[in-house]
């Protein structure tokens, strides 16, 4: 049946000028990472629900993730976070991650759950305070080294809540000579992400505020910095997708992670509530890969699902987040990008935003259920997995760890 149905939607691309073939090896290539912390118990502060099944270890979060994998093919890597991921073992970790035809991806020090950090971490006005932040995250180079991973990921969730409680330029000094010791400490083919967030956990003000702040930061570093850019830490109505253009043409993104909010950093699934902002940033992500002056950078971009679920069961969640950011990925592939081109030069408002949608509202499923198929997978992998007795076989293990 989607053979048939393949068939005529192939067809039709081919008639407008499309490359299908390119198309599906695009799709092939497209990687996204999971995080360990999105397969355990997560809420808000007013309550986690606790699920049966949930993973007790390390080991048990990979066990989830390898499912994603399994049935998606798209996500061999899983992001770890220290300490709740930690352990006297990181070989261990590696190998079990290997045995599951995984690996570990990027590691995400924890500069906010110590009571030393009630007032920041690397921004702290106590010296002993930015000792120990620094030396976690030292840490975390360590860890990095045993995992074979190459992405250090950095969130700092340093900031203040009422003017005058900080000195905004002394806490960006602090924080620039902090990152400067990570930076020295880093392999020459390690990378560090710096991530931005304009709010939360403080109100008045956030240590790294924006992508400016990480643009700056990471740009007086050096090559092995760059900027992470999550789609749920802007103001409401900031338009990401100008964002990840502006920083994919100065060479400086590194990271991006994908979630959706209705409000603030709500981390529902990805592509559920404005599927057309993330096909937008996909727009300018695949316009990017084409360009050979931002290809390099594009295509180097470390990609993951940045997702707490509360009241979702965890695995198809991930799944389900998965499956939407590759269709955004296909959707953008198929912008008429010299038609676009045309129109833009012509100044033709109407008709480069017809071609810029018309993508978005091409129906891909024919197109996503002929590469699985070609990658040897079931065509949907939704129903594969919850077919599959892995949902229910989880609930042996009980409650979980938590994050
Ligand atoms: C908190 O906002 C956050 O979601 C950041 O985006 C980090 O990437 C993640 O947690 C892990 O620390
Ligand atoms: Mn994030």
């Amino acid at each position: 049946m989607a053979g048939i149905e393949y068939k005529v939607w192939e067809e039709k691309q081919i008639e407008r000028g499309i490359d299908v073939e390119k198309v599906k090896k695009s799709i092939k290539e497209f990687k996204v990472e999971t995080p360990s912390w999105g397969y355990g118990d997560s809420g808000t502060r007013f309550k986690v629900f606790k699920q049966i099944g949930m993973p007790r270890n390390i080991f048990e979060k990979l066990d989830d993730a390898a499912q994603v994998h399994k049935y998606t093919g798209i996500c061999p890597t899983v992001a770890i976070h220290i300490p709740w991921d930690k352990t006297d073992d990181y070989e261990k970790v590696k190998d079990y991650a290997a045995n599951l035809n995984l690996k570990i991806g990027a590691v995400n020090p924890n500069l906010f759950q110590e009571d030393e950090y009630k007032f920041g971490s690397v921004c702290n006005s106590d010296p002993k305070v930015r000792k120990k932040a620094v030396e976690h995250m030292l840490e975390c180079v360590e860890i990095a080294r045993k995992v074979d991973s190459k992405i250090l990921s950095l969130w700092i969730a340093d900031g203040t809540n009422y003017p005058g409680q900080g000195d905004f330029r002394a806490r960006k000094h602090y924080l620039e000579e902090s990152l400067k010791e990570l930076y020295d400490a880093l392999d020459d083919d390690m990378r560090m992400l710096i991530e931005y967030k304009t709010f939360e956990p403080a109100f008045y003000h956030t240590d790294i505020a924006d992508w400016g702040m990480s643009y700056t930061f990471a740009t007086k570093l050096g090559e092995k910095a760059q900027v992470l850019v999550d789609i749920g830490h802007h103001f409401q109505g900031a338009n990401v997708e100008h964002i990840v253009a502006f920083l994919l043409d100065e060479g400086k993104i590194g990271g991006f992670h994908f979630n959706n909010r209705k409000y603030a950093d709500d981390d529902l699934i990805v592509g559920s509530i404005n599927p057309y902002e993330l096909f937008l940033i996909f727009n300018e992500l695949v316009s990017a890969e084409i360009d050979p002056s931002t290809r390099n950078t594009a295509k180097n971009i470390a990609y993951m699902i940045d997702q707490s679920h509360c009241i979702e069961p965890k695995v198809p969640a991930m799944i389900q987040s998965v499956l939407n950011v590759q269709t955004a990925y296909a959707k953008a592939l198929l912008v008429d990008r010299d038609e676009l081109k045309k129109a833009q030069e012509n100044n033709d408002v109407m008709r480069a935003e017809s071609i810029v949608r018309c993508a978005f509202e091409t129906d891909v499923r024919p197109l996503l259920e002929k590469v699985r198929e070609e990658m040897g997978l079931n065509p949907d992998p939704m129903k594969a997995y919850l077919e599959s007795g892995y949902e229910e076989k989880k609930l042996e293990r009980g409650y979980g760890q938590g994050w």
